[in-house]
């Protein structure tokens, strides 16, 4: 009996995951399988939801059985704070579990006799800067983490490409071309639409959702003049999308750098405060966080997604706010 063919997305209930099966199902996608530790809250945009672990070895084998892959978009893991509380087990779930979906890409890729695209959602924690670094980052340069989601993220990639050009060269079963990796480095994601976990780049859309909360101020962990490359989420999606359409022999590349603007704390509080006048923030700052987005670059050079896949942002911080943020709020108020 054939398989049926499908795309399968990894982490379905994180912030991307979400946003992406909206985008795929908008875009005609009836055959999304998805894989979370929990069940997915809707299930009407997807063919298939599957509740476990990307480290069950006996989940990626059925997986494997049951279905015919051409893509897989390998979005679960465990970001950079929670990483650090449990970096044993962040290794496991950023590590281990991306080599069982690179494994089954390549056993797919292998019984189809086609490449299987591969998405991976890399990060800007893969750079570690030391003090007076001239900005913005390219993709070659400052590639030292100092954080195991960093260390892990950056391990990743070169599986990754490894698997895509390497794979099995010294017998006679090689073939380079099963598995089609692709990554973007995200920076910090803002997403009005869902709620930010366990990240150090959280401070920004933490700050958005307690202002339209209008409940409390905001208690920012870093400093005002922290700085960092963002993105909002409708662009990160666009992006991943983009990419993963692109004719591989026009990409020079495998991994990419992409941001949109770099606001300080202080100037996304001000901006925010055009919006919502009464919003305050106040400052707790914690050290070790403080040290991790200080290690991170407040500018990455975007040339490369330019140049091979014509990658150019489409918000900016004020169309951001008046063109995602400030409508979803205003209809989610009618709607309450
Ligand atoms: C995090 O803060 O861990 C992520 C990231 C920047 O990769 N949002």
């Amino acid at each position: 009996m054939s398989r049926k063919k499908i795309i399968l997305i990894t982490g379905a209930n994180g912030e991307i995951g979400k946003n992406l099966i909206d985008y795929l199902s908008k875009s005609g996608s009836n055959n999304i399988v998805t894989l979370d530790l929990q069940p997915l809250e809707d299930t009407s945009k997807i063919y298939k939801h599957i509740t476990g672990s990307i480290l069950d070895q006996q989940i990626i084998d059925d997986v494997n059985a049951d279905y015919e892959i051409s893509t897989i978009y390998h979005l679960a893991a465990m970001l950079s704070t929670k990483s650090e509380y449990a970096p044993f087990n962040a290794n496991q779930v950023n590590v281990n579990g991306t080599l069982n979906l690179i494994d089954l890409a390549i056993k797919q890729g292998t019984m189809n006799n086609s490449p299987v695209q591969f998405f991976f959602p890399s990060s800007i924690a893969v750079y570690g800067l030391d003090k007076n670094i001239v900005n913005p980052i390219k993709e070659s340069e400052c590639l030292n983490p100092k954080t195991i989601y960093g260390m892990n993220k950056l391990y990743c990639e070169q599986l990754g490409i490894y698997f895509s050009k390497n794979y099995h060269r010294l017998t006679k079963d090689y073939s380079p071309d099963l598995l089609d990796f692709r990554s973007i480095r995200f920076p910090g994601l803002i997403s009005i639409t869902t709620h930010p976990t366990g990240g150090t780049s959280d401070y920004i859309p933490e700050m958005l959702h307690s202002a339209s909360k209008s409940e409390e101020d905001y208690e920012c962990f870093v400093n005002k003049e922290t700085r960092l490359p963002f993105m909002i989420m409708p662009d990160a999606i666009d992006a991943i999308c983009k990419l993963m359409k692109v004719q591989k022999s026009y990409l020079k590349h495998q991994v990419y750098n992409i941001s949109a603007f770099s606001p300080s704390v202080e100037l996304f509080h001000n901006k925010i405060k055009t919006y919502f006048p009464d919003f305050n923030v106040t400052y707790n700052i914690n050290e070790e966080r403080q040290k991790m987005v200080n290690g991170w670059p407040s500018e990455v050079c975007c040339e490369r997604a330019l140049y091979d896949w014509d990658w150019k942002a489409k918000y900016n911080l004020d169309n951001a706010f008046s063109e995602y943020f400030i409508p979803y709020l205003k209809s989610k108020a009618v709607n309450s």
